[in-house]
């Protein structure tokens, strides 16, 4: 790395580059290319910055696999041409991308840091200012030559994430994300404070891996009191799923109604993969510490421990899409591949 590092800012879309369209006041993506032109403070910042756009922006409620690939491919392409990366992306679906991105991009070794905002650039209270800025600071950060952040990572109001364990729970506040199950990375205050003992090591000298194929093959299933027996069977019985995420309640548990278990018993058997992900936003699935969970644990329900919904998601996507062989599926998704799960 130069001692002036060079990023890449790559706009996808969302309320950060939006104007209200003054006809239906509804916010719009627009051009984003000028944007070096409208926040004139990026110059001051230690860094060269060039910029790269969708050619039509997305609202990231539109997010796809497609997307995804284009967002991994843009960096893969220009991986060696830069020290960082910066994704300005809608923080609706940007737990989601994070964690497709940081699975796409096996041994990375320089960030990738996704940000946004809750009002557009524009706006005379934005918070995309300090978003952005602070995101290419963080991805500017360098120590002996080498990037100091070398993972997919989510900034927003102050705190720098691991992407992939980050999850949206306010659509009002500036602090709209949260990592409930593993600490910051950093945070933005007087100075920028690194927590280095969270940060993700990658294997040293090891070559950027691009995997972008992803099975969207999968559901989900949100477990609720009265859940019943017809919809689990349909959703249980499809071919057309490959994969099934169940949101189970506690650490894991569910109802014991044995033509619930019989149904998750049969699809497992036909080859269905079950993920048990846990409804509450801190803690981790625990399968045979209560009783509810017991079963699920002897008929091959795989534990998604303490992972996040979007991760479960976007692992389950990326391991189908890579085509892990039925018996070791069990084994990957249970075991840390980007720091995703504890
Ligand atoms: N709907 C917007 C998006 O996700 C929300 C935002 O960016 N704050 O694209």
């Amino acid at each position: 790395m130069k001692n002036q590092p060079n990023i890449l800012l790559v706009y996808t879309g969302g309320t950060i580059g939006m104007v209200k369209d003054v006809a239906s006041g509804a916010l719009k993506a627009f051009d984003f290319t000028s944007l070096l032109d409208k926040i004139p403070e990026l110059r001051l910042l230690d860094c060269a910055i060039e910029t790269l756009s969708f050619l039509e922006p997305i609202d990231s409620s539109n997010m796809s696999p497609k997307y995804w690939a284009d967002i991994a491919n843009i960096i893969a392409d220009n991986y060696t041409k830069f020290d960082g990366f910066v994704v300005l992306h809608g923080s609706d679906t940007m737990s989601y991308t994070a964690s497709a991105l940081s699975f796409m991009l096996e041994n990375l070794a320089k960030p990738v840091i996704l940000t946004g905002s809750q009002l557009p650039i524009g706006d005379l209270r934005t918070d995309a200012k300090e978003n952005l800025i602070t995101s290419i600071q963080m991805a500017s950060l360098h120590n002996d030559g080498l990037p100091i952040i070398r993972e997919v990572c989510l900034y927003f109001e102050y705190k720098l994430y691991r992407g992939n364990r980050t999850t949206k729970l306010n659509a009002e506040h500036f602090e709209a994300f949260e990592s409930l199950n593993y600490p910051y990375l950093a945070e933005s205050g007087v100075h920028l404070k690194v927590n280095h003992e969270y940060l993700w090591k990658p294997k040293p000298k090891s070559k950027l891996v691009l995997r972008t194929s992803m099975d969207a093959d999968i559901g989900v299933l949100k477990l609720f009191p009265g859940i019943s027996r017809p919809i689990c069977e349909a959703i249980l019985t499809s071919k057309l799923i490959k994969g099934l995420i169940i949101e189970t309640y506690g650490s894991g548990n569910a109802t014991t109604e044995s033509w619930f278990i019989d149904l998750l018993k049969n699809a497992i058997q036909r080859g269905l993969y079950i993920v048990n992900v846990t409804q509450c936003v801190r803690g981790s699935v625990n399968m045979g510490q209560y009783e509810t969970s017991s079963q699920l644990k002897t008929i091959g329900v795989i534990s998604g421990k303490d992972i996040t919904t979007e991760a479960a998601i976007a692992k389950m996507m990326y391991l189908l899409g890579v085509k892990i062989a039925p018996k070791d599926f069990q084994f990957y998704f249970e075991t840390s591949l980007r720091g995703e799960i504890s």
